[in-house]
């Protein structure tokens, strides 16, 4: 049987899935991710740091220059459109089969597909907030500040409100996540490489048969999985909702 049926027959009848979704969701909108050949890996020749250093709270302290060249560079895609998973997505939300998309990204694509319940567990470039003060910034302000982005207020350095590593995740979102998941008939994990924790360590909640896995790459939950499909999260995503007989 075609592995996107299969995907279908697992998911007749769910009407509580969940998606939890990586930057791999986002490369078809022409966001790299981190972890494919051609993924923002390959930057590390040009700063001498991988991303987790760049994106780590201590680099942010020491190197705010540094850290705001790489992440205006490579994470501010203002340009970026919705492709056909993050609207997949939004439809069977829509169509009552989705109670959630849990995700890893920044970039606010799900809300822009239409997703209404959607948990940020790193946060989104769209806030930003003066380190010192905590006054409120538009992701514009600091894209369009030359260099590290100061506040108009203070002048203490303005951060983005994402989870840089070092950080907590925030509680709230994170135990939020945890019992949709617990509660899912379907965990649909899409373009992820499940390697950054805590968020990785979901997948666990998710009950025995119930966890499908849509990633261009292996990972290291495939033996976990009820099915495993190793292509595009997008052409993979439009094949099942018209299985579902849901338009995107
Ligand atoms: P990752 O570690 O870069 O892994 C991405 C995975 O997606 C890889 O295993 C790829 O094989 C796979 N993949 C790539 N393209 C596709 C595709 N079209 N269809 C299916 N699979 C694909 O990214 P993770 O999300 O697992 O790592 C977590 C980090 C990356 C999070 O903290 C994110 O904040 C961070 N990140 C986010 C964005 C974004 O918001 N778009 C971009 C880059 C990095």
């Amino acid at each position: 049987m075609e592995a996107v049926e299969r995907a279908a027959d697992i998911m007749q009848g769910a009407s509580a899935i969940v998606a939890f979704t990586g930057a791999g969701v986002s490369t078809e909108s022409n966001i790299p991710d981190f972890r494919s050949a051609d993924g923002l890996y390959s930057c590390r020749e040009k700063y001498g740091f991988p991303p987790e250093v760049i994106l780590s709270r201590s680099f942010f302290s020491g190197h705010p220059d540094i850290f705001y060249d790489y992440y205006k560079n490579n994470l501010i895609h203002r340009e970026a459109l919705p492709n056909d998973c993050h609207k997949a997505l939004a439809a069977m939300e829509k169509a009552g089969r989705l109670k959630a998309v849990v995700t890893q990204n920044i970039d606010g694509l799900h809300q822009a597909a239409g997703s209404s319940a959607v948990l940020e567990l790193h946060g989104s470039i769209y806030r930003n907030y003066c380190a010192a003060c905590g006054k409120r910034y538009e992701l514009e302000r600091v894209a369009a500040s030359p260099g590290v982005p100061l506040c108009a207020s203070c002048g203490g350095i303005i951060r983005p409100d994402v989870v840089l590593y070092e950080e907590m995740l925030d509680q709230e979102i994170l135990s939020e996540a945890v019992s949709r998941i617990e509660g899912c008939d379907v965990l649909l994990v899409l373009g992820t490489s499940l390697v950054v924790y805590p968020a990785a360590g979901l997948v666990n909640h998710c009950g025995k048969g119930r966890l499908i896995i849509v990633n261009r790459s292996e990972t290291a939950f495939d033996n976990k999985a009820a099915l495993v499909i190793r292509d595009y999260a997008g052409r993979v995503m439009r094949n099942l909702t018209e299985k579902m007989g849901i338009s995107i």
